[in-house]
């Protein structure tokens, strides 16, 4: 038996007796299953959760069964027994209620203290639905003005239209929408950017925000002074990351300003037309790869010589660009005002700034121009490590075995059923990376572990289940094996027989440290022996854009954020699972780890390495790649500029080499 099939379950007691030898049983579950996972860190455990609490009421159980498991999950536990649809975000419970069941968890009796009391007193006459309703009594106690801009904050849409109704006998629809709801959207970008809320909230109130508008519009006169300011929005020529534009476009959209958001691969012509056109104020544009931060500076230059330098601040985002770049080099070289916004609220604020200076208000001016700091010591003279032969061999070992490949030549794989690769779905990439479950700053706040439990895994079973009922994925992978052999920087890829060059890449070397480059983990030309390389390509299909781009469309935000993150991601998964394959059928799988932690770490035999990352970093390479292995025949083409589309594709050249692991030039 493998550790690891064993489960212990831990058990527990009802602490809710007010016995003196059960007070502290559920602090020895806890210590239980902290110091188990700490002896056996492979055993699993599980608990069933609700003893706890039992002979509570209703609604206290809820609460305490909710603390107790989130107490045990940060001990390490794997598994419980719940009622789900018992169980309450913790994120949701009142502070008093999570503060109680916690000292009484942890029996902090004091004198004239005892938690077991404050508990029952707290719930007093009430029942479990009247605690569901207790959150809309006190949403229905505050005055009007409080109420409207609460339900901003919360995301709360039940009862909307009535106090919309009930507010505009009082108010004209723009003072409500820019004194009242505007001002709640604030209060949402200030708690986000303290890191008390997390994206999918934002995104949720930004959609009562646009429900709200969209109800009080017919009762908006058109003024002049009625928008905050026009922003021209589009991702750069040649770049087709959509997502993070939008999101921009949501947050802006939803703070009162209005945004022309004219979409990707946009050539400067198309984003001054639409900027004169549209009389904006600002421009923004967005781009991921690093070809953008070229297209960028091209574009400023553009504007520069078009003489339209200062007729818009202009502000940059994307994964590629830094602030040094934007605010140093590239302000440097542009005679406008050139901003870096590392995310969309850092957008808001450069928004709101530019606005306030266009206006005219005293003081206003936009942040200052962050700079590099000059390194005052350092090296002197040429680096030695720079010096030499940069084709010369590291000491990668060159005589090891070669795999051989089950078959030469590429095959295709239609319909992979989701079964087999969700597996290797990267959850902390997809809840922390794609859908923004951080943990909240400051005391008492959500941490990960909570948010995963309350708002990730649920999602993501309700979209795992949504995705397969309504057939939105369309997995399939190209992939092949070919001869290879290497030669200085090279690796030349070779027809079946071993003979006649198919393609050539050239890769980058290392200028220090081991000076690595990829070719070395080929056996080299002239060696006596052919190697065996494998180049995969692994796609979502196509019906998931469309899914995503009609959320979009349909102001679902976060729906938006969550299926297009989770597409993504599922990219990935079925590229590992195919990787996992290979590797399998070229005979060096016995090396795998046993969990899927191990496989993130790359602890495994060989590498997958993706061109545009660093030790590949050259994009044109994808058109090699696409000769060899003829994506359109998944439904897959390469554009002009080096992007497969359908987007949620992902190409990668596969290495078998003991010594392959990730490494930067
Ligand atoms: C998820 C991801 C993928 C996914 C999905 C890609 C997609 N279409 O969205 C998958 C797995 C499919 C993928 C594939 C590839 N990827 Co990729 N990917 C990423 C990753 C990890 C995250 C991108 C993301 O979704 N971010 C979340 C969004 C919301 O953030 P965002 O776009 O940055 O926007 C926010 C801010 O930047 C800012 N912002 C952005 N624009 C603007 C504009 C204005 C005006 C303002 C104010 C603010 C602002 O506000 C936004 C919201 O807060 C990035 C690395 C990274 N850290 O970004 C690499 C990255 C973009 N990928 C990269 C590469 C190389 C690829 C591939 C080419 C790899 C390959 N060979 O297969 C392919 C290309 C895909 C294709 N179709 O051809 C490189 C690109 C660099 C380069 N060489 O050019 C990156 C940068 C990784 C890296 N470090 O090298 N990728």
């Amino acid at each position: 038996m493998r550790t690891h099939d064993i489960i212990v379950d831990c058990l527990t007691f009802p602490i809710s007796t007010g016995q003196e030898e059960t007070r502290r049983d559920a602090i020895e579950t806890i210590e239980a299953i902290a110091e188990l996972k700490r002896r056996h860190p492979a055993v699993q455990t599980t608990l069933g959760v609700s003893n706890v609490s039992f002979g509570l009421k209703p609604a206290a159980r809820a609460v305490l069964n909710s603390v107790f498991l989130a107490e045990c999950i940060r001990a390490g536990l794997d598994s419980a027994i719940v009622h789900a649809a018992r169980i309450v975000p913790i994120a949701r419970i009142p502070d008093e209620q999570r503060q109680a069941a916690l000292d009484l968890i942890y029996d902090r009796r004091r004198e004239g203290y005892d938690p077991l009391a404050r508990l029952l007193e707290l719930f007093e006459g009430v029942d479990s639905e009247a605690l569901k309703e207790s959150r809309a009594a006190e949403l229905a106690a505050l005055p009007l003005w409080d109420r409207l801009k609460r339900r901003i904050i919360d995301g709360e849409r039940v009862g909307l239209e009535a106090d919309l109704d009930t507010a505009l006998a009082q108010r004209p629809a723009l003072e409500i929408v820019n004194d009242v709801l505007l001002d709640g959207m604030k209060t949402v970008g200030e708690l986000f950017g303290s890191g008390q809320m997390q994206l999918p909230f934002v995104l949720t109130s930004a959609e009562v925000m646009k429900t709200s508008v969209a109800y009080l519009e017919p009762h908006m006169e058109r003024t002049a002074e009625m928008g905050k300011g026009k922003i021209v929005l589009a991702t750069v020529k040649g770049d087709v990351h959509d997502i993070g534009k939008n999101l921009v476009d949501i947050i802006l959209s939803n703070n009162g300003y209005d945004v022309v958001n004219i979409g990707i691969k946009q050539p400067i012509s198309s984003i001054v037309a639409a900027a004169e056109e549209n009389d904006a104020d600002v421009i923004g544009m967005s781009g991921l790869l690093v070809k953008s931060t070229v297209v960028m500076r091209d574009n400023l230059a553009e504007l520069t010589s078009r003489g339209l330098a200062t007729r818009w601040p202009v502000l940059l985002g994307g994964a590629a660009l830094t602030r040094a770049y934007v605010e140093q080099d590239l302000a440097s070289l542009f005679e406008g005002e050139v901003r870096y916004a590392r995310d969309a609220f850092e957008g808001l604020r450069l928004m709101d700034a530019a606005m306030a200076v266009k206006r005219g208000e005293p003081g206003a001016r936009l942040p200052e121009r962050r700079t590099r700091r000059v390194r005052t010591t350092g090296a002197t003279g040429p680096d030695k490590d720079l010096e030499g032969d940069p084709t010369a061999r590291s000491d990668i070992r060159a005589d090891g075995p070669v795999p051989e490949a089950p078959f030469l030549g590429t095959q295709v794989i239609k319909g992979i059923p989701l079964a087999e690769y969700a597996a290797y779905l990267d959850e902390r990439a997809l809840f922390m990376g794609q859908w923004g479950l951080k943990p909240s700053r400051g005391r008492g706040g959500a941490s990960y572990e909570d948010l995963v439990e309350t708002e990730g895994r649920p999602r993501l079973r309700m979209w795992l289940e949504r995705i397969q009922t309504e057939g939105l994925l369309e997995a399939a992978v190209v992939y092949g094996y070919f001869p290879c052999v290497s030669s200085g920087n090279e690796l030349i890829v070779l027809g079946r027989d071993s003979t006649g060059e198919l393609e050539r890449f050239t890769f980058p070397r290392q200028r220090r440290d081991r000076r690595l480059c990829l070719a070395d983990f080929f056996k080299p030309e002239g060696s006596g022996q052919t190697d065996v390389v494998a180049f995969q390509l692994a796609t979502m299909g196509s019906r998931i854009s469309e899914a995503t781009a009609e959320l979009f469309a349909k102001n679902a935000y976060r729906d938006y954020l969550e299926l297009h993150g989770l597409s993504v991601q599922l990219a990935e998964a079925l590229a590992e699972y195919w990787h996992t394959r290979i590797r399998r059928e070229l005979g060096i799988g016995g090396a795998d780890p046993e969990d899927l932690a191990g496989f993130f770490r790359v602890g495994y035999q060989g590498a997958r390495y993706s061109f545009g990352y660093p030790a590949c970093p050259d994009l044109a390479d994808r058109a090699k790649v696409a000769r060899l292995l003829e994506p359109s025949r998944i439904g897959v083409e390469l554009s002009e500029e080096m992007q497969l589309h359908p987007e949620q594709s992902t190409d990668a050249i596969v290495v078998h080499h003991p010594e392959a692991k990730y490494f930067s030039v």
